[in-house]
């Protein structure tokens, strides 16, 4: 089942390995091998060395990772694939697996690169790995003996040893992240799992596991269906229109596509987009191939079959409506592009992932006339659906409800008309709103209080949401416009930032509000300006002394600092419970303030949280509602 193999092995030996950079530039410049030091580029090391394990599962000699998170903070990866050569290099005179693990190979011609597969922040290389962990050691199962050896900083420190037999060959790598490097070196198990569970989605068969032996959690992702079982996966919240993932996969000059897609009653479309298993955030040519691809089959089959007028058409977006798909691809020299090189950029991808997905799919219509009259009856519903909201949305305009020049009420601007520097605040009630108009700085920070329940995003239409107030409001203090009409040159602010309770209503608003930027202003997530403002948890206070903590760990150092008598802690429930100056101080000060980036993964998670409150399905939401039964009582589902 495992994905063929698609470029040829080149047999290595350590003399052929180039060096071209120390390890010193990693450490004194993490961020610009691992993206950044905080959680997560710490996650990136894992990352990192499990996708040198994959390589040599998508090289067709290896079928198992095992990941684990020791009690020590340490984690191990270890795979059963050929195990990193440790012949002696000629010039070098040092076994293979030491280069390897000391040296940095920064685009040289690292024999390896032949099939790596990687690109992205990924595949920086496990030196880098090495060079940020405060130690780590390395077990080569290879030539029917076991080695080892062991680097402090990335430095070697002890020659390679021969410590035993072994029956298998494999790799297995050990370390400590550096606590000197790192803004933190706590893993968090859910965020590992989750990458580890898409790399075995995307690779069919490949076995991956993870124990975290501190909290006792342990799963086995093992995927024989690859990405179709992702997309049953995605899908499992929501209502699908025909049973299972439409599935296909193909091979043209040296590249490999697989495709799954399925359709559900819900009226957003979710395409995820891999290349070499890096998830293509921002899309590119092989995104536009499938989309093209599933257009012209989708018109083809509706003209042939009646369905629609010879005259007629369905759009793109028609056809994409309730659509939740994986377009996955292997290609041999993946050219990453875009801001955050999350975009695949080979112009030669496009045409074949269309070409393959248009055969597949108009076999896989005419096999299945039942599914293809489900779906493109969806498109057909769509399409009418677009042309009644083109209308309702005219009507609107010409109320001169969505003119820009009108701005909402309630919302207290800033004086800057630079986007650039303005930021816009979404205040959960009109109470903590208040105190936020008292507390900010005029010049640049807006402030738009959002009140009462805000409407089932998901569920409705696109005229019934521009009905609703907050919303409306929303969207024209920002500027943009929503979906196709988006346009991000027209946004009035470079940063929104939410700002809700740590309740569980605030959550929700959050998770509501995070939805809603996912499936209608997208650009704006993927441009990184929405932000999520961080309140402080905690008032510690002992005589005059007043101190924040925004974490239940920050609080217990703050107490250990301040003694053990006359210290006072109030814990905030509400943005309520701070007067203008404390909310000044601890969340929208520039100067002093945290606040979260959100990224695509975080918007995504809301949305699953979304389906699984506001969605069709009864089962999940029964599930969650029973989890959390204590903590939903004003959640209005
Ligand atoms: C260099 C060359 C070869 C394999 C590897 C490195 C390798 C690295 C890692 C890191 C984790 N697991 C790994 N497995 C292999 C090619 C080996 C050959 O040609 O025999």
């Amino acid at each position: 089942m495992m994905a063929k193999k698609i470029i040829s092995d080149h047999s290595y030996d350590s003399d052929k390995i180039q060096v071209l950079e120390g390890l010193e530039s990693v450490r004194k410049n993490p961020g610009m091998y691992i993206g950044s030091t905080d959680e997560r580029g710490l996650h990136h090391l894992i990352y990192e060395v499990v996708d040198n394990s994959v390589d040599e599962a998508l090289a067709g000699f290896c079928t198992r990772v095992e990941v684990t998170l020791n009690k020590d903070g340490t984690v191990t990866v270890a795979d059963n694939g050929r195990g990193i050569p440790v012949d002696l290099h000629e010039k070098y005179h040092k076994p293979g697996v030491e280069l390897v693990m000391t040296m940095l190979y920064s685009g040289g011609k690292f024999d390896r690169k032949a099939y790596k597969v990687s690109g992205g922040l990924h595949g920086v290389g496990v030196s880098v790995v090495n060079a940020l962990s405060t130690w780590l050691e390395v077990k080569v199962r290879r030539n029917d003996k076991e080695y080892y050896q062991k680097y402090e900083k990335g430095i070697t420190a002890c020659p390679l040893k021969t410590v035993g037999k072994a029956t298998d060959t494999g790799t297995t790598i050990r370390f400590l992240p550096d606590a000197s490097i790192f803004e933190t070196t706590e893993f968090n198990y859910d965020t590992v799992a989750t990458r580890l569970r898409e790399m075995a989605f995307l690779n069919a068969g490949l076995q991956i596991e993870i124990t975290d032996q501190k909290n006792k959690k342990h799963d086995l992702f093992v995927y024989n269906g690859g990405v179709s079982e992702f997309v049953t996966f995605l899908n499992r919240n929501k209502t699908a229109l025909h049973p299972n993932p439409i599935y296909f996969q193909d091979e043209r000059d040296g590249m490999q596509a697989e495709v799954a897609l399925q359709y559900t009653d819900g009226y957003t479309e979710n395409i995820f987009s891999f290349a070499n298993n890096i998830n293509t955030y921002e899309g590119g040519t092989h995104l536009i191939g499938f989309k093209g691809a599933l257009t012209r089959v989708f018109n083809d089959y509706a003209k042939t079959n009646k369905l629609i007028d010879d005259n007629d058409s369905l759009t793109g977006e028609d056809c994409r409506e309730g659509l939740t798909a994986v377009v996955s691809v292997k290609v041999s020299a993946p050219q990453f592009e875009g801001q955050t090189k999350m975009k695949l950029g080979n112009s030669e991808v496009r045409g074949i992932v269309e070409g393959i997905c248009c055969d597949k799919l108009a076999e896989f219509f005419e096999e299945n006339p039942s599914v293809a009259h489900i779906v493109i009856e969806k498109a057909i519903l769509s399409s009418k659906a677009r042309d009644a909201a083109r209308k309702a949305r005219e009507l609107t305009r010409r109320k001169g409800l969505l003119e820009s020049t009108a701005l909402p009420g309630k919302l207290a601007d800033c004086s800057s008309r630079e986007p650039d520097k303005s930021e816009l605040y979404l205040v959960e009630g009109d109470s903590a709103g208040g105190s936020a108009k008292g507390a900010r700085n005029r010049e640049f920070q807006a402030i738009l209080p959002l009140r009462g329940k805000i409407l089932n995003v998901q569920k409705a239409r696109m005229d019934k949401i521009l009905k609703n107030e907050e919303i409306l409001a929303m969207i024209t203090a920002i500027g943009t416009g929503i979906s196709e009409e988006f346009n991000i040159e027209n946004a009035r602010y470079h940063r929104i930032i939410l700002m809700t309770d740590a309740d569980v209503d605030g959550e929700h608003i959050r998770t509501l509000l995070l939805t809603f930027f996912f499936n209608y202003m997208r650009p704006m997530i993927e441009k990184g300006y929405l932000y999520i403002a961080q309140p402080p948890l905690f008032k510690i206070s002992k005589g005059k002394a007043v101190e924040y903590a925004y974490s239940d760990r920050e609080r217990n150092q703050i107490m250990k600092k301040l003694g053990n008598t006359g210290v006072n802690i109030q814990r905030y429930k509400g943005l309520g419970e701070m007067n203008p100056e404390q909310l000044w101080e601890t969340t929208m000060d520039p100067q002093r303030r945290m606040m979260l980036k959100v990224t695509i993964e975080d918007a995504m998670a809301a949305v699953d949280l979304f389906d699984v409150l506001m969605g069709e399905a009864v089962e999940p939401r029964k599930q969650f509602i029973e989890a959390h039964a204590k903590d939903v009582i004003n959640l209005d589902i």
